[in-house]
């Protein structure tokens, strides 16, 4: 895991640097999913794949980016899967992205994950990495390496909403859930980059991040092996909680296919509760 935790943080550099001299806007082809790719996507993905060869324990990697799952080391232990740039469609206007990493082993499900990792280009160069059954760390990069910050701990309760999707789409429970934590004085907070926007609530100590099932996509957006699991282990072991539409926390989530998207809700225990509620019913 070690080997894996320091390729990322070589990757990130990369990327990082990437970002800030590499040309924008978009290529001429599509990802898995029929995304346009952004130039930036490409070349991350290409900077991953080749760095992930070198790591022996990494058995198979599956990128967002593309369909199946890619053989990297036949006697490897770990399939990892990743977002190599998430926020395609802020990045051009130099908001803040980011990179999200899951290691799993056996089976791709949320109870196979044992480490995740995200990467977040913003004014600062930051990474949080967790390991199943202890607390997310904060490392921050000074130049020549990253160092150590402090641990992730979510407080009871927070103080910010991050509701995704169209809002026009969203069902009525829904509508009803996010009108009443705005009535009980939480801040809007959304940029439209799911790992700012969830590092925000991390190291804030709280608030919920949401992204919900809708009319339009009853399944949501987000990808359950590449964001939504990885960031649910993060969420878990700084002491919050994260679910999908039925209440069920998505470490336990079995996707079908790896490109499987799920709604999901990441927050503090108070706001998590307060999904339950609404959604079912009560
Ligand atoms: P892009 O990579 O297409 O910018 O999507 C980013 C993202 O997957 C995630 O980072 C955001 O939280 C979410 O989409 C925002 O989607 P909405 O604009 O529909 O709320």
């Amino acid at each position: 895991m070690d080997a894996i935790f320091s390729k990322i943080e070589e990757i990130a550099v990369k990327i990082d640097n990437l970002i800030k001299t590499g040309e924008s806007g978009y290529s001429d082809s599509s990802n898995a999913t029929g995304d346009v790719q952004l130039k930036l996507d490409i070349q991350s993905d290409i900077i991953i794949e080749n760095e992930f060869k070198n790591v022996k324990s990494i058995k198979s990697v599956i990128s967002e980016e593309k369909e199946g799952e890619l053989e990297l080391n036949p006697n490897g232990e770990f399939t990892v899967c990743y977002d190599p740039l998430d926020g395609s469609s802020i990045v051009d206007f130099n908001l803040s992205v980011g990179s999200i990493f899951g290691i799993y082993k056996g089976e791709l499900c949320g109870e196979n994950l044992l480490a995740s990792a995200y990467v977040v280009y913003g004014p600062r160069l930051e990474i949080v990495k967790t390991i199943k059954g202890s607390n997310p760390v904060l490392y921050r990069y000074n130049g020549s390496e990253f160092a150590m910050q402090k641990e992730v701990k979510l407080e009871q309760k927070g103080k910010i909403n991050a509701p995704g999707a169209t809002q026009k789409n969203w069902y009525p429970r829904h509508k009803a859930l996010i009108e009443s934590i705005f009535q009980e004085g939480y801040r809007l907070r959304y940029s439209g980059g799911m790992v700012p926007d969830l590092h925000q609530i991390l190291l804030k100590g709280g608030g919920l991040f949401s992204y919900p099932g809708t009319v339009d996509k009853p399944k949501g957006k987000l990808r359950a092996l590449f964001e939504v699991i990885p960031f649910a282990l993060a969420f878990k072991e700084a002491g919050g909680e994260a679910i999908d539409d039925k209440g069920v926390s998505l470490l336990k989530f079995k996707p079908n296919h790896p490109h499987d998207t799920t709604p999901c809700f990441f927050g503090s225990k108070y706001e998590i509760e307060k999904v339950k509620e609404a959604y079912s019913g009560k």
